[in-house]
């Protein structure tokens, strides 16, 4: 059967659902728009054999990370070459807030959509679609004979409420054979944080920076998804999870309390992303019991200087304090964390060690640790401008260090560490492990063998942890102290390599042991049929 012709298309990156798209796609579908989605990783022969014969008559790409532009840049031109003729525009974080950046470097680009794109695309589709000029739209850039054309950006959506719920034309990703998708309850962030593009986007756009939704909406979709796909894990993909103030306390009682009328409270489990100032043992205990299972924060740094250059407005002692009092309630947490910020020295390197070991030296959860990237539209990076310290460029934005050994330090710990803290790397391994136990204990009842299960995941990570943090507290101290000496790469991948086979075998083994409850859970979790939670591999 042949369809009518797509009249939008998008392409992004779909991992774990891409809620961007979904919300754009569902916008233009009802207003009677035909839209697909499309992951950029298909290629462009797919692609347009997707599109049978036809060019769309918008073609939207969304860049969810500016070092992609050259990639999707190059994908446009493809899909030129095979004859596209579509309007091609791009929106997101990048393009929103360095339009200028963004059309210098994909000139090919017929326009740039900024900031929250529903209505926006919803009318450039239509004004394309009617041969009108859409030149003069509110919210998006164009370049005209060279010349950036900026126009008036659109104000944020005032009420999240109005807008329909996001397109999924997917299976949802699965962990321990639980079918898991991403959600909404708000967006953007009163904070300020110094490195992050989340406050400017929300900022820079004119309207009410923080929304919330309604808490009988959330559990309405959440509802759906669970109709739907059998969706049992909800990841909240809120910027900051709205649990602000009394206020926000308010919401959250709300949301419990239709949690468990609804009876998901009971049948799902939830994630967010939240500051640390809002984890108080009574707030979160009764969050835990509607549900919550897992807190991400930023946590970022351990020492006041780092978390001052942040702009984080946070002392390391509070992020400490939530951490402890997550752990004391069962609630499994992951963390973001920077070793390497502009104010790094060889001290701060030792005091954020310290306070690594103090949060999970315990094994509770991996160690991780990233360096800060300045990112376009963030304060951090026009200041580091303004020092003359900004290097890299769009792929591979980057500073100096205030002290030149760090920038040696650093190149030579990267290579290192990576068996442990790169995507998948053993940190990360254990993290999504132990997050996988956490949910499966939570969601499937009787399991055999969970306590001895927990204890080894806990002491794998423990040595895990203790070998990554002792390897980076030695490399430090001799290097400051001028010793050229390097450690063993091979040792440390063998390590590395010898606990990833451990963490599979008593995983898989857990996994065997409690085998036919899981794939009862997982056949009651999908209506499309069975899918036992996979082997590591
Ligand atoms: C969920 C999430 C993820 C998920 C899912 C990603 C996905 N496929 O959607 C996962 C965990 C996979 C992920 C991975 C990464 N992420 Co991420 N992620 C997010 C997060 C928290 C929420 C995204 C979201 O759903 N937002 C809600 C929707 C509704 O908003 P939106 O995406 O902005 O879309 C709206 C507008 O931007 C605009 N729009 C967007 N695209 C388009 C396209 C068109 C055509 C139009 C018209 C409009 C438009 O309209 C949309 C609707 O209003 C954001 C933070 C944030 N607030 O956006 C970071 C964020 C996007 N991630 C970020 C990063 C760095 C990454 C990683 C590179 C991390 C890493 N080191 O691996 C990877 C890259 C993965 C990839 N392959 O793309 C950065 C990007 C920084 C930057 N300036 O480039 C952000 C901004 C967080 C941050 N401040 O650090 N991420
Ligand atoms: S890092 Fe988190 S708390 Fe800070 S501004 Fe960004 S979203 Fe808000």
């Amino acid at each position: 059967m042949t369809l009518a012709p797509l009249d939008v298309a998008l392409i992004g990156y779909q991992d774990q659902g891409n809620l961007g798209m979904g919300y754009l796609a569902a916008a233009a579908h009802v207003r009677g728009h035909r839209v697909e989605m499309f992951d950029i990783r298909d290629g462009v022969d797919r692609i347009v054999e997707r599109f049978e014969g036809h060019s769309p008559l918008v073609i939207g790409f969304s860049l969810i990370f500016q070092a992609f532009l050259p990639q999707f840049r190059k994908f446009a031109l493809e899909l030129r070459a095979a004859g596209i003729v579509s309007h091609f525009t791009m929106g997101g974080h990048f393009a929103s807030l360095c339009h200028e950046e963004a059309l210098a470097h994909f000139p090919e680009i017929n326009s740039v959509v900024r900031y929250e794109g529903e209505q926006t695309l919803v009318e450039l589709v239509e004004r394309v679609k009617a041969r009108a000029d859409w030149r003069n739209l509110d919210g998006i850039a164009y370049l005209d004979a060279g010349n950036v054309v900026t126009n008036p950006a659109r104000a944020l959506v005032p009420d999240l409420d109005s807008l329909p719920f996001p397109y999924r034309p997917y299976e949802p990703e699965r962990m321990g054979g639980l079918a898991t998708l991403p959600v909404l309850a708000s967006r953007g962030c009163a904070r300020t944080c110094s490195f992050c593009s989340i406050h400017t986007f929300y900022r820079t756009a004119p309207g009410k920076v923080v929304r919330v939704r309604k808490p009988a909406k959330v559990v309405e979709e959440m509802l759906d998804l669970e109709r739907k796909y059998g969706v049992r894990v909800f990841l909240f993909q809120d910027d900051d999870f709205p649990l602000w103030k009394a206020v926000g306390r308010r919401w959250a009682t709300e949301l419990a309390a239709r949690l468990h009328e609804s009876g998901l409270a009971e049948r799902a489990i939830w994630k967010i992303s939240c500051r640390a100032e809002y984890v108080e043992p009574e707030l979160f205990a009764m969050l835990r019991d509607a549900g919550l299972f897992l807190v991400y924060m930023g946590i970022e740094s351990g020492t006041e200087a780092g978390l001052d250059v942040l702009h984080k407005q946070i002392s390391a002692e509070r992020n400490l304090e939530a951490i402890e009092t997550l752990k004391r309630l069962g609630i499994a947490f992951g963390y973001g964390f920077m070793l390497f910020d502009p104010s790094t020295t060889f001290e701060s390197i030792r005091e954020n060690l310290h306070f690594l070991r103090k949060m999970v030296g315990d094994g509770t959860a991996g160690a991780v640790f990233s360096r800060m990237l300045p990112y376009g539209g963030t304060p951090i990076r026009d200041q580091l401008q303004k020092e003359g310290r900004l290097r890299g460029d769009i792929t591979r934005p980057d500073y100096v260090f205030l002290d030149p050994r760090i920038n040696d330090f650093h190149r030579q710990l990267v290579g290192l560490v990576r068996p442990w803290v790169h995507g998948e790397g053993l940190s990360y391994q254990l993290s999504y492990v132990v997050d996988e136990f956490e949910m499966i204990c939570r969601l499937v009842p009787g399991v055999t063998g969970g306590e001895a299960y927990r204890a080894s995941l806990k002491a794998l990570t423990r040595q895990s942890n203790e070998r990554l943090l002792g390897l980076v507290e030695h490399f430090a101290e001799s290097f400051a102290a001028g010793d050229p000496s390097v450690p063993d790469r091979d040792e440390i991948s063998d390590y590395c390599e010898t606990s990833i086979a451990r963490l599979r075998e008593v995983r898989n083994q857990f996994v065997a042991e409690n085998v036919y409850l899981l794939r009862d859970a997982s056949e009651a979790a999908c209506p499309s049929g069975p899918v036992l939670a996979p082997q590591v591999h």
